[in-house]
C-alpha cells in the first residue's frame, strides 16, 4: 500500500447495497438459525453465514466500481451488539467468515490488488454518556467488558486475513480506546502489525462527537497507537465535512481518510445525496489537499464509489505533515503543553483528598463537581485528581468521580491528571476517561519489570505519564541521583515501553525547604538544575513537579507560601519546567512581591547564604503576626500611586474594585476616553504580556487581566459614545 503516490478508494454502504436484494427473515435465518428464537432481519453480520453469496456480491460490486479497500461485513459483529439478537456465541463466526468473504473476493481481482480492512463498528453502549442523567455513576459496559469483545473480534478478523483493521462511527472516545486497547493487546500476543485505520462520526454543525469531544481532543486521545490514517465518515453529507478536514488536516501527522453519509435521511429513510454531488464535494476536498483515502458511507452505493474514483483520480493525495512532538493531553478540548506557545502549564491540586482538607470532605459528602469546577474556574487546564485515603475506597471514588465530571461539560473541557500510589486506581482512572490523560505516577522504586509492566499498560491504553525520580534506594534528593534515575527511566521507556519522549514527564522532587535542617537548604536548587539537565539531555522530555510541597513549612502562611511559589517557578520555567502541580487561584505576581520578602524568599530558594531560612523565619513571623495589617497596609499604599500606575496595577493584580473610580479620573485627565484606552490601558496589557513572557505571570492571572481590561472598556463605552456623538467644535 503506498498512500504517497495516489488516493485510495474505500467502498460504500453495506446496508444500503443490500436493499436491493430484497431480502427476507428466510435468508438471514438460513439453516444455521432456522431455530433462533429472536428474529434476526437486520443483523446484517449474519448474513455472513446464511447468504454469503450476497456478501461476495456486495463486495464485487464495489470493486467493480473501483474501490481499492474494500470493509468486511462485520460492523457489529461485537459480543455486546448481538446480545440483542441473542447471537453473541456466534461473534467468531461472523467475524471469521466476514474476512474469508472479503479476502476471497479481493483475491480474486487480478487487475489490482484490493485490499480488506476489518470493520469494527463502536456498539451503541456509550462508555462515557451517563444513559441516566439522575445516576450519573451507572453505565451499560463497562471499559474491560468493551475491550474483550473488541479482543474476541479483533482476533477472529486477523484469523480471517483482513489486512487491516478499521474502528469507524467513533462517536465516543473512550469506546475506541477500548477498541485500541484490545488492538494493542491481541497484536502483541500475535505478533502481528497491521494497520490501524480511525473514523469519527460528528455529531453535529459544532464538529463535536456526541460525547463532546473536539476533533482534534479526540485524535489526541487515540495518537498513541501508531495509526495509518484517522478521518471522517457518515456525519451528515459531504459538504459540510469540508471545513472540519481543513482544521484537521494540518495538525495530525498521519493519513486522512473521508467515506461520508448521502446525506442525512429524508422523512422515508433514503438518502438523497447523488453520486456526481458527493464526488463533487469530495473533490473539492481533495483539490485542497486534505484526502488520502476516501469513500462512502450510508446511503452511498457502487454508483456514488464510481463517481468518487472517476472525480479523484488525477489529484494527488494530501502530503501528511511531520510530527512536532507537541505534548498534547485533551478532555473535550486539546491542551497543549509546549514552552513555545503557552510557556508554563498550571494544574490544579485541589482535587486531591490528601492535599486538601475541603476536596476530602466535599468526596465524603459527595459533592463531586464543586472542587474541580473551581480549579478550572482560577485557570487549571489540567486537574490532578487523588483518591488515596484509609477513609476512602479510593478506586471506587476515582471511577465515580471521573464518571461524574465527564459529563459537566465545563470540567470536562480540561485534562486529568490520575494521581494514585494504588495501580488499581490509576487503572480505574484511566479505564473511565475518554480523553488522554496523564498518569501521575510510575517510578523505579519496585524495579525495572513492575516499571515496565505499568509503562506499557499505560501506554495501551493512550496516556502521558509522569516518572518521579525514586529508584530501588529511594527518593532522589540530590543532582545527581534525580538525573541517574530519568536517564535510566528514559532509557527503558523509550527502547522497551514504546514511548515517545514527549509523552514523558519527569518529576525529580519538589521537597520542602527553609526547614531548618541544613541538608534540605540545597533542594530547590537541585531541583531547579535537574530539570535544566533533562531539558538539555533527556531531549523532547517534558518537566513538572508539586509546587506547593516546596513550603510545607510555612503552612498557615499564605504570603510566604506564595511568594516561595512564584518566586521558584520564576527559577524553575527558566530553567525549562514545563507544568506544575498547583493551587492556580494562589499564585503572585513575582514583580508584585514586597522586595524584602523577595529577597528573603530568593536566598532560602537559591541557597544563597547559610542564614537565608533563619531571615526568612523571622521575617514570616513578622507577616503572620500582622498577616492583616501587612495586607491591609499593601492594598492602600498602592492606591496612592499616580493614576497611570493605579490603572496598571489593577490590571496586573486583576482588581476592578476601584475600576469606575480611577477611570472617571483619567476621563478628566484625557483628551478622549479613547485615549485612556490606548494610553494607560494598553500601556499594563503590555507589562502583562511582558510578565507571561518572562515566567512572572501564568495564565489564570493574565485571564484576570483580561477581564479588568475589557471591564474598563464596558465603563468607558457609553463615554466613547459620547464622545463620537459630539459636534466636532
Ligand atoms: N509530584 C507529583 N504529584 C504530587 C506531588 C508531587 N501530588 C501531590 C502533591 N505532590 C501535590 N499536591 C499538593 C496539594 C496540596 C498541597 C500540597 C501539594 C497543600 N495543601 C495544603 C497544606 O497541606 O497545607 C492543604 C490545606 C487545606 O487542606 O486546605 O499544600 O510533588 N507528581
Amino acid at each position: 500500500m503506498n498512500l504517497q503516490d495516489r488516493i485510495y478508494i474505500l467502498d460504500g454502504a453495506t446496508g444500503t447495497a443490500l436493499q436491493q436484494f430484497r431480502l427476507t427473515e428466510t435468508d438471514f435465518r438460513g439453516e444455521e438459525f432456522a431455530q433462533h428464537p429472536i428474529p434476526l432481519k437486520g443483523n446484517n453480520d449474519v448474513l455472513n453465514i446464511t447468504r454469503p453469496d450476497v456478501i461476495r456480491q456486495v463486495h464485487q460490486n464495489y470493486i467493480d466500481a473501483g474501490a481499492d479497500i474494500i470493509e468486511t461485513n462485520t460492523f457489529n459483529a461485537n459480543a455486546i451488539s448481538q446480545t440483542e439478537y441473542g447471537c453473541s456465541e456466534w461473534v467468531e463466526r461472523f467475524n471469521l467468515e466476514g474476512a474469508r468473504l472479503a479476502k476471497e473476493t479481493a483475491a480474486a481481482c487480478k487487475e489490482r490488488k484490493i485490499y480488506v480492512a476489518g470493520s469494527i463498528g463502536p456498539t451503541d453502549k456509550s462508555l462515557t454518556l451517563a444513559p441516566d442523567p439522575d445516576q450519573p455513576t451507572y453505565r451499560i459496559v463497562d471499559f474491560d467488558t468493551l475491550a474483550n469483545a473488541y479482543a474476541s473480534q479483533v482476533t477472529a478478523l486477523i484469523e480471517g486475513g483482513v489486512d487491516l483493521l478499521l474502528v469507524e462511527t467513533i462517536y465516543d472516545g473512550l469506546n475506541a480506546k477500548a477498541a485500541l486497547y484490545a488492538i494493542a493487546k491481541v497484536q502483541e500476543e500475535k505478533g502481528t502489525h497491521l494497520p490501524v485505520m480511525l473514523s469519527a462520526t460528528v455529531n453535529d454543525k459544532s464538529g463535536r462527537t456526541l460525547t463532546g469531544q473536539s476533533l482534534e481532543a479526540l485524535f489526541t486521545s487515540l495518537s498513541h497507537y501508531p495509526i495509518l490514517s484517522f478521518g471522517l465518515n457518515c456525519s451528515f453529507g459531504a459538504k459540510e465535512l469540508h471545513h472540519f478536514l481543513r482544521e484537521l488536516a494540518p495538525r495530525i501527522p498521519c493519513y486522512i481518510s473521508i467515506y461520508p453519509n448521502a446525506g442525512l435521511p429524508n422523512e422515508m429513510g433514503e438518502y438523497d445525496e447523488s453520486p456526481e454531488f458527493t464526488a463533487l464535494c469530495l473533490q473539492n476536498m481533495a483539490k485542497e489537499g486534505l484526502i488520502n483515502i476516501a469513500g462512502g458511507c450510508c446511503g452511498t452505493t457502487p454508483e456514488h464509489i464510481r463517481a468518487i474514483a472517476n472525480a479523484l483520480k488525477d489529484i494527488p493525495p494530501r502530503k501528511v505533515p511531520t510530527s512536532n512532538h507537541q505534548l498534547k493531553v485533551s478532555g473535550l478540548d486539546t491542551v497543549v503543553v509546549d514552552k513555545e506557545l503557552n510557556n508554563f502549564i498550571n494544574i490544579g491540586e485541589r482535587t486531591n483528598v490528601a492535599g486538601s482538607a475541603k476536596f476530602a470532605r466535599l468526596i465524603r459528602e459527595k459533592n463531586y463537581t464543586e472542587a474541580a469546577r473551581k480549579q478550572i474556574e482560577a485557570g487549571a487546564s489540567i486537574i490532578d485528581i487523588n483518591m488515596d485515603d484509609a477513609m476512602l475506597d479510593g478506586t471506587a471514588e476515582m471511577e465515580r468521580f471521573v464518571r461524574i465530571i465527564s459529563n459537566e461539560p465545563d470540567i470536562a473541557k480540561a485534562a486529568f491528571m490520575i494521581d494514585s500510589s494504588k495501580w488499581e486506581t490509576i487503572l480505574a482512572g484511566l479505564k473511565n476517561t475518554q480523553g488522554k490523560c496523564i498518569v501521575n505516577s510510575i517510578s523505579l522504586k519496585e524495579g525495572e519489570k513492575d516499571f515496565l509492566y505499568k509503562a506499557k499498560e499505560i501506554q495501551r491504553l493512550g496516556a502521558a505519564v509522569v516518572v518521579m525520580a525514586f529508584d530501588e534506594e529511594g527518593q532522589a534528593t540530590t543532582f545527581q541521583r534525580k538525573i541517574d534515575i530519568c536517564q535510566r527511566a528514559y532509557d527503558l521507556l523509550t527502547s522497551q515501553a514504546g514511548f515517545t519522549p514527549e509523552n514523558i514527564i519527569f518529576d525529580v522532587n519538589i521537597l520542602a525547604i527553609g526547614t531548618g535542617i541544613e541538608e534540605h537548604n540545597n533542594y530547590a536548587v537541585d531541583y531547579i538544575e535537574a530539570v535544566r539537565w533533562i531539558k538539555q539531555n533527556l531531549k523532547g522530555c517534558r518537566t513538572s513537579g508539586g509546587v506547593s510541597n516546596l513550603s510545607f513549612s510555612f503552612r498557615g502562611n499564605n504570603t510566604v507560601r506564595e511568594a516561595m511559589h512564584s518566586v521558584f517557578l520564576y527559577h524553575a520555567i527558566h530553567a525549562g519546567l514545563d507544568m506544575a502541580i498547583v493551587n492556580p487561584a494562589m499564585l503572585q505576581v513575582y514583580d508584585e512581591i514586597d522586595p524584602i520578602l523577595l529577597k528573603a524568599v530568593e536566598d532560602v530558594v537559591l541557597n544563597r547564604t547559610p542564614e537565608a531560612t533563619e531571615t526568612l523565619i523571622t521575617l514570616a513571623e513578622k507577616y503572620k503576626e500582622t498577616k492583616g495589617e501587612v495586607k491591609t497596609v499593601q492594598q492602600e499604599e498602592w492606591r496612592n500611586r499616580p493614576l497611570e500606575e493605579r490603572l496598571g496595577h489593577a490590571l496586573i493584580k486583576g482588581i476592578t474594585d476601584y475600576l469606575t473610580e480611577d477611570l472617571q479620573e483619567a476621563l478628566a485627565h484625557y483628551a478622549s476616553p479613547v485615549e485612556i484606552i490606548e494610553e494607560p490601558l494598553m500601556k499594563g496589557m503590555e507589562r502583562v504580556g511582558q510578565f507571561f513572557g518572562e515566567g512572572k505571570m501564568f495564565l489564570p492571572q493574565v485571564v484576570k487581566s483580561a477581564k479588568v481590561m475589557k471591564e474598563a472598556v464596558h465603563i468607558l463605552q457609553p463615554e466613547i459614545e459620547k464622545h463620537n456623538a459630539a459636534p466636532v467644535s
